[in-house]
Parts: structure tokens; sequence; C-alpha cells
């Protein structure tokens, strides 16, 4: 049976990327047939036109059929994942508060239409800025899907962060494990290797030993990370969008097939109130671990006054996104 996988923003660069790699495999194995049904809005349709011809020119074995369309309801009926990328862009001159509102509005539609017509069990991924509380607001405007099955992108930042720490330590970023981002997508996410693990000469070791730099760790290592997507912007006059891709294809493939027993992967999850101090109804970044399509955070980590007061600035910043984003979708 062919997997209904669902991308929107797919006239977008992102999604340029994207559609390569799960059409070739890369996210549900080489042998799963996969139907992709590509969304975007009324006046993108002729660019998306060429995004199909394109994929058609691929010849890819397990590209089964292509749907693209401006109609949510065609978009979503019966799929099995969500990849949910498309969003308003941030414009110039355009408040934070204006952003948070537009993506509100499209959240609250996508929301609805995927209670609607979606599988039960779909599993959605929201990277579209800002992306925690637009997944949010999806989870709550479907009420028929369980919250577990949504979740936003953090594995860019995880990703970032790995490859950071590998090139500090000159190892491959494969020797680099249990990075964990917490929090928002954001310039308040908190990057965190105090309990990550390097494998050199094929023993783990602490990160903190092997990095053997403190200050880094607490300084320069975050805010690299932090602020990644601005350097890239800066120097590529676009966002990232080939390592948005992969990440997004990390993440999804992982939820499907599960994580490693000696690491774990950051995604932007529901907190319960019960997880590390962050208060319940948070889409939060928490480790996790992933085992028959389900979720589980990482518990018992220690967290220090350093830990606490990063944790803290980001759920903080996701309670005033998610206050306000309420108050648009009351409307
Ligand atoms: P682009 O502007 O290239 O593409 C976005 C596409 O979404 C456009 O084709 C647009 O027409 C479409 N779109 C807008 N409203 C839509 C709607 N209601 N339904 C369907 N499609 C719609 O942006 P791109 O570079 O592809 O980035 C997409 C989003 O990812 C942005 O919001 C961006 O901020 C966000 N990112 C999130 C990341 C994460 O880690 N969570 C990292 C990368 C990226 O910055």
């Amino acid at each position: 049976m062919a997997l209904r996988v669902c991308v929107t923003g797919a006239a977008g660069q992102i999604a340029y990327s994207l559609l390569y790699s799960v059409a070739k495999g890369d996210v549900f194995g080489k042998d799963q047939p996969v139907i992709l049904t590509l969304l975007d809005i009324p006046p993108m349709m002729g660019v998306l036109e060429g995004v199909v011809m394109e994929l058609q020119d691929c010849a890819l074995p397990i590209l089964q059929e292509v749907i693209a369309t401006s109609d949510e309801r065609e978009a979503f009926t019966d799929i099995d994942v969500a990849m949910l990328v498309g969003a308003m862009p941030r414009r110039e001159g355009m408040e934070r508060k204006d952003l948070l509102k537009a993506n509100a509005k499209i959240f609250k539609s996508q929301g609805k239409s995927l209670d609607q017509y979606a599988k039960k069990t779909v599993k959605v991924v929201v990277v579209g800025n800002p992306a925690n509380t637009n997944a949010l607001i999806a989870m709550k405007c479907a009420p028929s899907i369980p919250k577990e099955n949504f979740s936003c992108l953090t594995r860019l930042d995880q990703n970032r962060a790995k490859s950071q720490i590998a090139g500090k330590c000159s190892v491959p970023t494969s020797a680099v494990k249990k990075v964990t981002i917490w929090g928002n997508h954001s310039s308040t996410q908190f990057p965190d290797a105090m309990h990550a693990v390097v494998v050199k000469d094929g023993k783990d070791i602490q990160a903190s030993e092997a990095v053997n730099d403190d200050a880094w760790l607490k300084g320069d290592f975050i805010t690299t990370v932090q602020k990644r997507g601005a350097a890239v912007i800066a120097a590529r006059k676009l966002s990232s969008a080939m390592s948005a891709a992969k990440a997004i294809c990390d993440h999804v493939r992982d939820w499907v097939q599960g994580t490693a027993d000696d690491d774990w992967v950051s995604m932007g999850v529901i907190s319960d109130g019960n997880s590390y101090g962050v208060p319940e109804g948070l889409v939060y970044s928490f480790p996790v671990k992933l085992s028959g399509g389900k979720w589980t955070i990482v518990d018992g980590l220690a967290v220090d006054a350093f830990a606490r007061e990063k944790m803290d600035v980001t759920a903080k910043e996701l309670v005033e996104e998610r206050d306000a984003a309420f108050a648009f979708i009351a409307d």
C-alpha cells in the first residue's frame, strides 16, 4: 500500500529539496511506494506545475502519484503524514504579532481540514514559522486526532548543534549523540550539550570532556546555533532550505522507524506539565526517544541553574505566543 504524504508550501524553496528526498525513499524506505499531495496557494499553482513536471522527470520508482492542489480537502484526504511547510513569511514592516496572526489563521484552517479529512493516525510535522505555536493551533483545531500526532521541527537546530560539536572535536557528526534542543524554534531555544556524548577512539565520552572548553559550550556554541538561521540568510540571501529539508526527513524517518538505543532526538511535542517544569499545553522541544511510531520524553536528566534559566526563558516566550495566537483564533 502506498503512503499518502502531504507537503504544504510545495512550491517553496524547502519543498524543492524535500520532495525529491521523500520521493526517492529517504524517509519511508526505498521500497515503500508514496503518493504525494502538494498544497500551495492559488497564485503558486503555475510554479507548482513546474515542480510536478520535475518530479515526473526524475522517474522515481516509488513515486506512484503526484496531486497538486490549492484545496485543503484534496490535499489532506486520507493522508498518513503531513509536512506543513507552507506559512506566511515575515514581510518588511510586519510586526511579530501580525505574523502570528496571519499564521494562526492558516494553521486554524489546516487543523480543521486535517480533523475532517486526514486519517486519525496521521503524523504531522509543522515547519512553517512560528513552528511551535502553529503546531499547537493545528492540534487544537483537530480534536479528533491524538495530540501526540502533532509535532514541530527542531531537528534542524539539533543537526546544527551536532555539527558544531563534531567540528570542535574533529569527529564525524555520527560520533555525536544525545544533543538536545529545548523549547522554541526561535532565538530563545536552548541548545544543550551537557548530556551529549562523543565517540572518540571507540569510546563514549561526555561532550564536555571531549570539547574541553566550558566557556565555548556555555557561550559561542549556544549563540551560534541560536543564530545559525540568520547567518545562513545573511550569506545566502535566502533562508535555510537544503538543511531544513534534510532535517524534516530525519524527523519523520526517526518518528516512523525509531531512534537508536544509545541516542535521542529533539522534537517539539505537547507538554503535559510533568516534564522538566515546562508548563502544560505548549509545543515545546524536548529530548525524545521514538519507537513503534510513538515518542516518549527522555526523563531524569539533571537540570542545573544555568539550564533552568534558559529553559524557562524559552517557555515564557512560548506561553506569550500561545496566548496571543489563541486570542486570534477565537475571533
Ligand atoms: P518559501 O517562501 O520559499 O515557501 C513557502 C511556500 O508556502 C510558498 O510557496 C507559499 O506560497 C506557501 N504558502 C503560503 N501560505 C500557504 C498556505 N496557506 N497553504 C499552503 N502553502 C502556503 O519558504 P521556505 O523557505 O520554503 O520556508 C517555509 C517555512 O519554513 C517558513 O515559514 C520558514 O520560516 C520555515 N522554516 C522553519 C524551520 C524550522 O526549523 N522549523 C527552518 C527553515 C525555515 O526557516
